[in-house]
């Protein structure tokens, strides 16, 4: 192998080495410790050491890497403790997520690391993210993320890729191309011949290294990082390599021809360095076998530290609040009477403006949301007021742009990510309920990020401009999810919600935007999230409802003279207001349950469920449930009209009524 040692020094290329050779030598141990049962299964990345070891050490210590789950050199380099890495591997509470996830899923931003989640692609759009907070910020800093050939077939990838190239992000992509994803070889997996043929289509740079050789990959990313550093843009770098041992250490390496391991293996990144610097004089045995020595007892220190820690006891109360950053939210009263007649969108308008004002961290990205006020108009003005930085037409990629979101929160950002129907959020669906919701339960990363969802059916859209699908993000841990019906309701739960340092579902339906007015305030205010509102009293019966919900329940009591109606407006969904549906419970023993989404695994069923096992003494009558037909939104008016529970109401109610 030809190693061009270029100008540096001896104790750079002395560095170099002793880099490259502890998570080798970590490795090795760990085979041992496997053999004898103490650790579990991981991913080795023996043979492409010096991909993770030469680009971790390119860089400066506070940019940002986001590597993969062979990448044990880029933890190694950034001098992270090995026994709480080890700590981390066995599962204990001194490793980086208490127990919670495994092996490599985690980050440290002492370390200016960010750790994947195992769907792989995820993570390079997050490494746009905290590149633009830094271009935001005028650093002048490179990001550099980890793909392997496989993960790159991921939507995820060209996402990433494209949004970097249009919006110029500082970010190294690092195309780790050892010729297998699992078992499937590069022939099953692509059709191209080169990753380099890729960047020209994205308007990116593209170059091809020998991931073998550490000094090229050092050399190369030092380079690449100085330039893009001086002149932001995405630059992709297709390191060749090949993985010497299984997929993780059980799959075995049947798949694999015999040959390519004799080819490779003379190629060992580690052997021929260290091969090279002891012909070249810059390494003598005395000085190779004292690193060694260091390095050994380094492990074996750290493996005995980990080890003697005891595995983690669970703390029911601790686990669930670690799901969130905690916030005691303060209620902000407007700081004067002054009010004006809005409709609900401009409500909506208003929370954003004004929070914009506010925090001069945020950021507003969606389609169409700049000069053409995004498609209901929300942004209308805002690119004069606040510029193309702070509000930025985003490529249609839902995915990349929320995973951005998360890097942004990386870097002390806040965003707003405007879904132009809500339907298309299933285009970013992993982002948010792998990526932004379990970010702080893993390792204690907040998701600072607004996800606004014009939702909703009555327009005749069809079954993918209509969709109400907050019960998704209900069931899972870590999202909070609001959903306002008026106008006042819209501004203070907006600002609450870009207030809130946690991922926040808002839901505004989009038949209100222009049908509902009310006198709301001038000045900036919120609404407590997590607190429903009793919108109407009565002594017959309970509405528990949110959203459209409220409307059809209102104009249902205008109707029925004859009965009144406790109205309860959830307003936030997670989480709920148990507290004011066990009141209203209390108060008039008979519930109904109304929403537009579909009846099956609704939020109907949960709130149901609650008070049956929580206010059974309370009640008169069966907990009865209205919602949407169990099919998609039809298109055609009187179908929709069919499909929507509306006309349903009046006979449910009066059923329980009489029950
Ligand atoms: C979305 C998703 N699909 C499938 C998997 C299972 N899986 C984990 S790693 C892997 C192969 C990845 O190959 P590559 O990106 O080339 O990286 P390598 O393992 O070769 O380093 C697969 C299929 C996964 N983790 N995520």
């Amino acid at each position: 192998m030809n190693f061009n040692r270029k100008e540096y020094t001896d104790d750079e290329l002395l560095a170099l080495y002793k880099a490259i050779l502890k998570p080798r030598m970590i490795e090795e141990r760990m085979l041992v410790l496997l053999r004898q049962g103490k650790v579990s299964k991981w991913f080795s990345g023996i043979g492409q050491e010096a991909i993770s070891v030469g680009a971790a050490m390119a860089l400066e210590s506070d940019e940002y890497i986001l590597p993969l789950h062979r990448n044990l050199g880029v933890f190694t380099s950034r001098q992270v403790p090995l026994d709480k890495l080890f700590a981390q591997f066995q599962g204990k509470k001194t490793g980086f997520t208490k127990g919670r996830d495994r092996s490599f899923h985690f980050g440290s931003n002492e370390h200016h690391i960010v750790g994947m989640i195992s769907h792989l692609g995820p993570q390079l759009a997050v490494a746009d993210g905290i590149a633009l907070a830094d271009l935001l910020e005028q650093k002048e800093k490179v990001t550099l993320v980890f793909s392997g050939d496989g993960g790159a077939s991921e939507g995820d990838f060209h996402e990433a890729l494209n949004v970097a190239a249009v919006w110029g992000l500082p970010v190294i992509f690092m195309i780790e191309n050892n010729g297998y994803g699992l078992s499937t070889p590069n022939s099953e997996q692509f059709k191209f011949r080169h990753f380099t043929d890729k960047g020209p289509a994205y308007g990116i740079d593209a170059l091809q290294i020998d991931g073998n050789n550490v000094v090229e990959v050092f050399d190369t990313v030092r380079q690449a990082a100085d330039s893009i550093r001086k002149s932001p843009r995405p630059i992709l770098i297709e390191a060749v390599t090949f993985r010497m041992r299984g997929h993780e250490e059980a799959s075995g390496t049947k798949y694999v021809p015999q040959e390519l391991f004799e080819k490779w293996v003379k190629k060992d990144p580690v052997v021929t360095f260290e091969k090279y610097l002891l012909d070249e004089l810059v390494l003598t045995q005395k000085t190779l076998d004292s690193i060694r020595e260091e390095i050994k007892q380094e492990i074996e220190q750290a493996l005995e530290t980990a080890g003697a820690t005891p595995l983690p006891e669970a703390d029911q109360q601790e686990e669930l609040a670690d799901m969130y950053k905690p916030i005691e939210q303060q209620v902000i009263q407007p700081a004067t009477d002054a009010r004006t007649e809005k409709r609900f969108v401009d409500a909506i308008s208003d929370a954003l403006r004004q929070s914009m004002e506010r925090y001069p961290e945020l950021v507003l990205m969606g389609q169409d949301i700049a000069e053409y006020g995004g498609v209901f108009k929300v942004t209308e003005g805002f690119v004069e007021t606040f510029g193309k930085e702070r509000v930025r037409n985003t490529p249609l990629c839902e995915s990349a742009i929320l995973g951005i979101g998360l890097g942004m929160s990386v870097r002390g950002k806040k965003s707003m990510v405007e879904m132009q129907f809500a339907d298309f959020v299933s285009s970013g669906f992993s982002q948010i309920i792998n990526n932004l919701a379990k970010s702080h339960y893993r390792w204690g990363q907040h998701a600072d990020v607004v996800v606004r969802m014009p939702t909703g059916a009555g327009a005749a859209a069809g079954p993918f401009h209509s969709q109400s699908n907050e019960a998704w993000f209900v069931h899972t841990p870590g999202l909070k999810v609001v959903y306002p019906s008026s106008p006042y309701d819209a501004k203070g739960l907006l600002n609450a919600a870009l207030e809130d340092p946690n991922p926040v579902m808002y839901f505004e339906h989009k038949l209100l935007y222009r049908a509902v007015s009310q006198e709301i305030p001038d000045d900036y205010y919120t609404v407590e999230i997590g607190k429903a509102n009793l919108v109407a009293s009565g002594d017959d019966l309970s509405i528990i409802t949110y959203g459209m919900g409220v409307h059809w329940a209102k104009q249902l009591q205008q109707e029925m003279t004859d009965a009144t109606f406790d109205i309860l407006d959830l307003r936030s969904l997670l989480p709920w207001d148990k507290e004011a549906v066990r009141a209203t419970v209390a108060k008039t023993g008979r519930v109904i349950v109304l929403h537009e989404d579909t009846l099956t695994g609704g939020i109907g069923g949960e709130i149901a469920a609650w008070i049956a096992e929580n206010c059974f003494e309370l009640l008169d009558g069966p907990v009865t449930r209205v919602a949407s037909l169990d099919t998609a939104v039809p298109f055609s008016p009187p179908l929709e009209q069919e499909f929507l529970p509306k006309q349903r109401l009046r006979q449910k109610v009066e059923a329980v009524l009489n029950f």
